[in-house]
């Protein structure tokens, strides 16, 4: 099939010329060619308000928070806790103390398992995940399973990179205490029928962890809708800083949780004999945090809300079904994930050529992908490759990059034919 002529900014109303204005970094020239970034999975650029917001924090406002009396610590911990509404208002929790602020992704599940898990997980018990998770929600479970003596399950996925939900389903006994899903996959781009998936859990009375860390940038997320126990995204994915993240938790359950570090902030009173800890979320946020990284967060979610989350959805899916055509008319191309239900990454091999060449040769064209096992070499064994090259994308991408992607994969073929 001929492709398509590319069209710059093909979903009405959503101009993305105008908007990659917005990003300062994609204006260079890399290797002397225009930047082609298409690396957004492992993090994505940041818009100049961002940038801005981090700046006139620290001229303006930073000090430490929920200690001073003074003016900039009271501001820094307005703006600390304005951040909390937001996120809460963004994903749609019940409460605000339902949103606790971490590094990442990575921590939100750590703490998950050091203290829900240490707590719930014993010996002879299960902890169920799928075969297309990310390494950060694969090892914390191994982790505690080592520790505590209990079993990680993990459910099979079809060649196409599905979960075989009948599968999951019969793994769901009675010794599973704990069960933890991608809601999307990082290397496949599959999106899982997560709300189905807790549904399933909850029928078991099982709680459940969604890792939405490949879900947020590309999704409207609402916990409340989903009914999930636990959900947690990065804020570097999701255009803002490194170093900031979020769990979110049912209230209830973190209620009944230990703490996860000690230190200060998280705790009420403290003498020698005895410590008493503070209430949600201050029990799981010891020590100063990334106040600046919540400053940036914050901006970060104001950029997506004024664009419009269905709207970013709208021309990433319009991006996503232009790249899997032109991907899929070139020779020698297997695409790795083919669900039906795809969001953001898109996975593939090339004949003859190892992905890290074509990696080095698109990197000279300008082009930044990731190549490698993408921190998934379960789901790598399963494909029986060693890894893939991997175009994920974000809102400021364009067909003109994906027509970029393309003419930089057929010159890999001619190099190495
Ligand atoms: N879960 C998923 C599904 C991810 O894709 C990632 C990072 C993480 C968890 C961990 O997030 P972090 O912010 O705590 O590191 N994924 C990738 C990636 O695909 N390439 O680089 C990082």
């Amino acid at each position: 099939m001929p492709p398509r002529p590319a069209e710059i900014g093909s979903s009405a109303g959503f101009d993305v010329q105008r908007i990659r204005a917005d990003f300062p970094i994609l204006q260079q020239k890399i290797h002397g060619k225009p930047l082609v970034y298409l690396d957004n999975a492992a993090s994505t650029q940041k818009p100049r308000s961002v940038i801005d917001t981090l700046v006139r924090y620290y001229e303006e406002d930073n000090a430490n928070i929920h200690r001073g009396v003074h003016l900039l610590s009271e501001r820094a911990t307005e703006t600390y806790e304005a951040t909390r509404r937001r996120v809460q208002r963004f994903i749609n929790a019940r409460e605000s103390r339902e949103v606790i602020f971490v590094r990442g992704t990575t921590e939100a599940i750590n703490l998950v398992a050091a203290t829900f898990g240490r707590q719930n997980v014993g010996a002879g018990d299960d902890v169920l995940i799928t075969h297309m998770e990310h390494h950060s929600n694969i090892v914390p479970w191994q982790m505690l399973c080592e520790e505590n003596g209990a079993k990680l399950r993990v459910a099979p996925i079809t060649d196409a990179g599905e979960l075989r939900l009948d599968e999951f389903e019969k793994l769901l006994g009675p010794r599973t205490r704990f069960v933890s899903v991608t809601h999307v996959s990082n290397t496949l781009g599959t999106v899982n029928p997560v709300k189905h998936i807790v549904d399933m859990a909850h029928r078991r009375k099982i709680p459940i962890l969604l890792d939405g860390a490949q879900a947020i940038p590309h999704i409207r997320v609402d916990v409340q809708g989903l009914d999930c126990d636990f959900y947690a995204f990065s804020g570097h994915k999701l255009y803002g800083p490194t170093g900031i993240g979020v769990l979110y938790g049912k209230a209830e359950l973190l209620e009944r949780m230990p703490p996860y570090q000690g230190g200060g902030d998280m705790i009420s009173s403290v003498t020698f004999e005895k410590t008493t800890y503070n209430v949600p979320p201050y029990k799981f946020e010891a020590g100063t945090p990334n106040i600046a990284g919540t400053v940036g967060l914050d901006t970060a979610i104001q950029y997506i809300e004024n664009l419009g989350m269905d709207a970013i959805a709208a021309h990433e899916q319009d991006l996503l079904a232009y790249a899997t055509e032109r991907l899929s008319a070139i020779d020698g191309v297997t695409l790795i994930g083919t669900a039906k239900e795809r969001s953001g990454a898109i996975s593939f091999i090339l004949d003859g050529v190892h992905p890290h060449d074509i990696g080095t040769v698109l990197d000279q064209e300008g082009i930044a992908i990731r190549t490698g096992h993408h921190c998934t070499q379960p789901l790598m064994d399963r494909f029986g490759v060693p890894a893939t090259a991997r175009a994920a994308l974000a809102l400021y991408n364009t067909r003109e990059d994906i027509d970029a992607l393309i003419a930089g994969i057929l010159k890999v073929q001619e190099m190495f034919r």
